[in-house]
């Protein structure tokens, strides 16, 4: 069974079943580490755990919410550069749930031909990747809810599994910026995403000033919450050792 989350919310309440009456699984992103990185389908990870993947424009701040949730500065790669995530870059958490960085979309400089191909992967991987458990939207939040951002939307809503969306940077706004800007995409929300209410949550966030980490924390591992077991589980096979961006 998996939890509904509060619809639009800015938190998250409740846990998975295995841990209900305690508060959700502790930290479950710290210690991640690397696993390993995909460029193409048959590249993805095959031992079947579960994964949340973190998708958005480039240069949105996909890298860095990783990396402020696993408290590690360099766990992903983080670049004023935009797109310069190119692959789908796998973290392993302590419990054996991954976290899947996407490559950005929307940046102007990217070939063509190198765009339909990851416009086609990601399409596909977000509507028929087993192991996804749930999508964290980053949406960088000076320019939230774009086309592309709703294009993800359209393709993994219908999959009727949680999206959880990050609008990130909030440091750059004040706190009366902070609220309009969160209030307007409740309203997109709930006006053009009204059928899928139950299953979008979206807060403010920074990771470099730490903003709305412990409720980021919260909407994803509810999310891992009934699979906090695999912790208990053997290791998952070992993938073949490859390095980020190779
Ligand atoms: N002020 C501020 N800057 C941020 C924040 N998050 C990320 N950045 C900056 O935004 C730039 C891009 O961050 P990344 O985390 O690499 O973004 P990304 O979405 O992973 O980018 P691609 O992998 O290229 O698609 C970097 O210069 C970061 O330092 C934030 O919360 N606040
Ligand atoms: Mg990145």
């Amino acid at each position: 069974m998996r939890r509904k989350p509060t619809a639009y919310c800015t938190q998250s309440v409740g846990t998975g079943p295995s841990l209900a009456g305690k508060s959700a699984v502790t930290h479950p992103f710290h210690h991640a580490e690397f696993l390993t990185t995909a460029a193409d389908w048959h590249q993805l990870p095959v031992d079947g755990a579960p994964e949340v993947a973190f998708a958005g424009r480039s240069n949105a701040g996909k890298s860095s919410a990783i990396n402020a949730l696993a408290q590690r500065t360099r766990l992903a790669f983080v670049s004023k550069t935009p797109g310069r995530t190119q692959n789908i870059n796998f973290f392993r958490l302590r419990s054996g749930a991954l976290l899947a960085d996407l490559p950005g979309y929307g940046y102007a400089d990217v070939p063509a031909a190198v765009r339909r191909h990851w416009q086609h992967f990601i399409a596909r991987y977000l509507a028929e990747r087993v192991p996804l458990t749930g999508l964290v939207l980053v949406m960088d939040a000076r320019r939230p809810m774009t086309d592309l951002d709703r294009q993800m939307l359209d393709w993994f809503l219908p999959s009727l599994r949680p999206t959880h969306i990050l609008l990130t940077k909030a440091d750059k706004f004040t706190v009366a910026e902070q609220r309009r800007t969160l209030a307007g995409v409740q309203r997109e929300l709930t006006r053009d995403y009204a059928a899928h209410a139950d299953r979008i949550g979206v807060q403010l966030f920074s990771a470099t000033k730490k903003i709305g980490l412990a409720e980021a924390e919260q909407a994803v591992g509810d999310w891992l919450a009934p699979f906090a077991a695999a912790a208990a589980v053997p290791p998952a096979q070992k993938e073949r050792p490859r390095h980020q961006g190779e």
